[in-house]
């Protein structure tokens, strides 16, 4: 990883910021921002399943119907060197007036808390719900930076390391003023 890489210690693990494609990332698990329907899509869902191959929409198709704004679901990670694919649903910004900044941030934990239900001691998320869902990034980095910090305090929690995958030098440097 390169030397763009800014890390946070917290509890007894760190928060990472890296401008990365999530897909070459090797770690436990990988999170993507999927939709409720868990049908695949552009962004970093269409990344993420181009790069892992058919297995991981047909175990998708096999294990789960749906899954709501603000829960997850998990996968093995196919192709990728990541063991799992955590797949997390942010919410669709309107106003924020319907509850989007809670529902990002249980996006969130939903996905941290099945990382560490599967023993994952690294994982890389990407920024949910900012690119199509388009939740603005200034108030969704402190929202998922707070959320990965309350994973890594968790008492019990295998998490050591979470990684955000940042995908412009521009959604980077909002990250790194937060962090
Ligand atoms: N690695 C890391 N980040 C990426 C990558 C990548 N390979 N590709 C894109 N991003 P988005 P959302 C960034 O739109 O807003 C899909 O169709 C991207 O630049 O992927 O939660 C799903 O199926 C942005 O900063 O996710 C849903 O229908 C961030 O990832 C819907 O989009 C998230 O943007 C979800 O929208």
């Amino acid at each position: 990883m390169g030397s763009d890489r800014l890390i946070r210690p917290v509890g007894e693990g760190r928060i990472a910021l890296l401008r990365a494609d999530i897909t070459t990332l090797t770690v436990d698990a990988v999170v993507n921002a999927a939709n409720q329907s868990l049908a695949g899509g552009g962004g970093v869902d269409g990344a993420i399943h181009r790069a892992a191959g058919p297995e991981l929409m047909r175990e998708l198709r096999e294990r789960y119907e749906r899954c709501p704004t603000g829960s997850a679901v998990i996968t093995g990670g196919g192709r990728l060197a990541a063991r799992y694919v955590i797949h997390a649903v942010g919410p669709r910004w309107r106003d924020g007036n319907h509850g989007e900044p809670e529902l990002l941030a249980q996006a969130y934990r939903s996905a941290f808390t099945l990382a560490s239900e599967h023993s994952c001691t690294t994982l890389a998320a990407p920024s949910i719900s900012i690119g199509i869902y388009g939740f603005p990034i200034d108030l969704a980095a402190p929202i998922a930076m707070g959320a990965a910090a309350a994973a890594l305090e968790a008492p019990g929690t295998s998490l050591r390391e979470i990684t955000f995958a940042l995908f412009s030098d521009a959604d980077l440097e909002v990250f790194a003023r937060t962090l």
